[in-house]
């Protein structure tokens, strides 16, 4: 196949790479339906895939991974810097000679018996002024076929790259080369975890990842270049690569707003970026569901845009009462992976809201609901980080202008946790400063499961694993954007929709309700409401957030709106060495900020 480009640095890397894993041929894709139904046709016939039935489930598949590959690794993810203080203490350092001598080995011939793809993808429109270009090489058909859904692939990706045009170079191999004659056997192949490698060399702007076929170590745009290595260009060139999803609010009287979140995870994220409010007359559409790459535009306010073109979200839990847009999302034309296929060829996940008779479980064993293992404990039929990858524009609430080039104007910024003791239903920072500081102390309860003994799990702007520098700096960043944007930056608001009381009831009906914390949002912007003024910022005046049509207790909603200080105070110890965990990096004005915030906590 002759290479349609022209770009001398793309045509060179392409040779390099073929020389090291020796692929038997090398395939560029165009980013064709054509293409896309042919590499699928291929995976199923080599019983990888399975069709699910075309009525219930129209040009749709289904894939098993190996159970040892299910999620993002990140004890293999690396920051590879020539010097260790770059990468700081969030994530795992290596010497990038080192580093590149070892996977080079690994590398070395690991495309036997498969076919190289190369992948040219945007992120972002095609063109647009803040969109990326980024060149995967692989030996994943189910990537390609992920790609294609989750980003613009295709030669016109090529057209604007041009001879000269520069991109990321984004290495992938899922590591098991065949023997002479040998196939997978349906399996989905990958490698061991202790050859599983995702790196990043930040100083090159240049991924390299090997072992792993499944999700954010796979499909190299989103996780590796559109956060890790997007963030560090991002901190050089002046914008913003952040974990958020990026809906617009549109109030009755037709004014529009928009809104970008960081949440951690299980916050239900992609819930919230497809709300659908509860108040009359306001309307929500969604931008984006993971990821904003935000710049200041030329009127001195940050735009954002979601540089994906689709959703790879986690499938236990959704359901109709949980997020119906998503369910509409992939009603065709969607990659499912480890789910239950039913008896009936269709797709089913633990949380669905609908009952399943039977099928086969994501680990390829039939499956009933109820079934237990010989300890008595219930078999999950789909993974908890079974995935459903559709196309955004398949979102029946998907924003008009979610692919305009330019991003939409952001007018707010939201963080939150997931809390079910303290934290109020909803703050708003008094400063960008405090914004900062919110957003870098933002923390979740450690799932039960989790072995650690601390009750609190920090995670800065929900970014902690994707930050592809130190986080100090990172924090830095953030702080000099507020001083380019002056009066003009988004106002930042922490929530948190998962009270309980001490019965263990949720004290806040949350999903489509939470309008109604947006809706007080868009009236502090506008000046229209006054607000309580707390040791932790401003807080909703009794009668100011919009309840009408609920039946909530006035002791609950009192509860929701209470500022324990006692309780904050308990957690002044955490928070030292959450700041003292930073290191020689943390900003004086961070500092600045824990000290205002225990003063005025008393
Ligand atoms: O996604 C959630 N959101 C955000 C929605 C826009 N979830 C699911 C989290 C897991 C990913 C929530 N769960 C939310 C929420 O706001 N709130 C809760 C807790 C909750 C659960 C159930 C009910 C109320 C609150 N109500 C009933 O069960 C009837
Ligand atoms: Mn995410």
């Amino acid at each position: 196949m002759t290479a349609p480009t022209k770009n001398k640095k793309l045509l060179a890397w392409v040779d390099e790479v073929v020389a090291m894993c020796k692929p038997d041929s090398v395939y560029w894709c165009d980013g064709s339906k054509a293409e896309y139904d042919t590499l699928m046709q291929g995976m199923v016939d080599s019983g990888l895939a399975i069709k699910l039935d075309e009525k219930k489930r129209p040009n749709s598949f289904h894939f098993r991974s190996d159970p040892s590959d299910v999620a993002r690794v990140e004890n293999r993810t690396y920051i590879a810097s020539v010097k260790q203080e770059d990468a700081g203490p969030t994530n795992i350092w290596t010497d990038p000679v080192e580093l590149k001598k070892t996977m080079r080995a690994l590398y070395d011939g690991c495309m036997k018996g498969r076919t190289m793809y190369v992948i040219p993808f945007s992120m972002g429109p095609v063109g647009g002024p803040i969109s990326k270009v980024g060149i995967e090489l692989t030996d994943s058909a189910y990537v390609v076929c992920n790609m294609h859904i989750m980003t613009r692939v295709g030669t016109k990706v090529l057209d604007v790259l041009g001879e000269n045009g520069d991109y990321i170079p984004c290495l992938h191999s899922v590591g098991k080369p065949l023997a002479e004659g040998e196939d997978d056997g349906g399996l989905w192949p990958c490698a061991p975890l202790e050859k599983k490698y995702i790196s990043h060399f930040p100083e090159e702007n240049l991924i390299w990842s090997y072992g792993s076929g499944y999700g954010g170590n796979a499909l190299l745009g989103k996780k590796c270049l559109a956060l890790r290595i997007a963030s560090n260009m991002a901190r050089n060139e002046g914008w913003m690569a952040e974990h958020m999803l990026i809906l617009r609010l549109t109030s009755p009287e037709g004014k529009q707003y928009h809104i970008a979140a960081a949440f951690p995870s299980a916050c239900g994220k992609t819930n919230l970026a497809m709300l659908q409010p509860t108040i009359e007359g306001w309307k929500c559409e969604c931008v984006g569901d993971d990821i904003a790459w935000m710049k200041i535009g030329p009127d001195g306010r940050l735009r954002a845009i979601n540089p994906e073109s689709g959703f790879f979200g986690v499938a236990p839990g959704t359901s109709a009462a949980s997020n119906p847009m998503a369910l509409e999302s992939i009603r065709e034309n969607s990659i499912f992976t480890n789910c239950v296929v039913t008896d009936d060829n269709d797709i089913w996940w633990e949380d669905m809201g609908i009952e399943c008779k039977g099928g086969i479980d994501w680990k390829g064993n039939p499956w009933k609901p109820g079934m237990v293992d010989a300890d008595g404990n219930k078999i999950k039929g789909a993974h908890p980080n079974a995935r459903f990858t559709a196309p955004a524009a398949q979102c029946p609430v998907i924003c008009p202008d979610w692919e305009a080039p330019e991003g939409v104007p952001i007018d707010i910024f939201v963080f939150g946790g997931r809390r079910t003791k303290m934290m109020p239903l909803v703050h708003q920072a008094y400063s960008w400063d405090q914004g900062v500081f919110m957003g870098a102390t933002a923390a979740s309860e450690a799932t039960a499961a989790a072995l650690d003994v601390k009750g609190i799990r920090r995670d800065p702007m929900a970014m902690k694993p994707f930050i592809g520098y130190h986080v100090g700096d990172y924090f830095a960043h953030w702080f000099k954007m507020g001083d380019k944007m002056g009066d003009k930056a988004p106002k930042a608001f922490y929530v948190n929709w998962f009270r309980k009381n001490d019965e263990g009831k949720w004290l806040w009906p949350g999903f489509g309700d939470n309008a109604r914390v947006l809706k007080w949002m868009c009236e502090r912007v506008d000046g229209k409401v006054e607000a309580v003024e707390t040791p932790i910022g401003y807080m909703p005046k009794p009668g100011d957030l919009d309840l009408t049509g609920l039946d909530i207790p006035a002791e609950d909603i009192a509860e929701l709106l209470k500022v324990d200080v006692a309780a904050f105070k308990a957690e002044f110890e955490d928070l030292d060495s959450y700041m003292a965990s930073v290191g020689d990096k943390l900003p004086e004005r961070m500092k600045a900020q824990v000290a205002a915030y225990k003063q005025r906590l008393g």
